[in-house]
């Protein structure tokens, strides 16, 4: 094991690639004008401090071999995996499915539901398409995100990604509960509620790391040995 310094106290980073960096829906829908992060009101840039620390986390984990995973919040065109319940909350813009600058809201196959450029998957990279918050539900039919993750010997997963306390910190507790291993890169993360970031953040290390580890991504990168 790596010894990652972090809170609350050192991350047991797995090696040989049984550590996966998991990055969590970041999207155009998110980031840019124009998508669904800005029909509910959000100052989108906000969320662009994450890019970078995200970018040398992919060049680490790409530079070693070992797994990375993105996911894509999003729905099939004809909405059938869209809870009316979701699609009708609120007093949005425009509504998931709705045409926008980017095609329709959080729709697979739009431009808006791409992943951002500088972040685009490399060949051979996971991309998960998730139809909620977290990425075990509904994803990976027929056996489900859990058996993959299993078959492929990860028990480790490093998250990043948008936003902090809605799709990461759903994901990281149905990751928790099924026994990996989660560490949230503190950095490498964002919310369009800076103070909803950093309860988020105390509450997954609070009592003892109930859900995980928090660290900075300067502290993972320093921790691992030179590729
Ligand atoms: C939201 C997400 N915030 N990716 N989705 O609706 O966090």
């Amino acid at each position: 094991m790596i010894a990652v310094p972090a809170r609350p106290f050192a991350y047991p980073l797995a090696p040989e690639g049984r550590t996966a960096l998991v990055v969590i829906d970041m999207q155009r829908d998110f980031i840019e004008p124009g998508g669904f992060g800005a029909s509910l009101g959000n100052d989108v840039t906000l969320l662009h401090t994450a890019i970078a620390p995200i970018v040398s986390l992919l060049a680490a984990w790409r530079a070693r071999g070992w797994p990375v995973l993105h996911t894509r919040e999003c729905h099939r065109p004809d909405l059938s995996d869209c809870p009316p319940a979701k699609r009708g909350r609120g007093e949005p813009l425009l509504r998931i499915g709705d045409p926008g600058p980017m095609g329709r809201l959080l729709v697979a196959g739009e431009p808006g539901a791409d992943i951002i450029p500088a972040l685009a998957p490399a060949p051979g990279e996971w991309v998960i398409d998730k139809p909620g918050k977290g990425m075990f539900w509904g994803t990976c039919a027929p056996e489900g995100l859990h058996a993959r993750l299993q078959a492929a010997g990860i028990t480790h997963l490093l998250f990043t990604g948008v936003t902090t306390e809605v799709c990461v910190q759903t994901s990281m507790r149905e990751a928790n509960d099924r026994g990996y291993t989660c560490l949230i890169v503190q950095d490498a993360t964002e919310s369009y509620f800076p103070a909803f970031k950093r309860a988020t953040l105390e509450t997954i290390v609070a009592q003892g790391g109930i859900v995980g580890w928090c660290a900075p991504s300067a502290a993972v990168l320093a921790a691992l040995a030179p590729a």
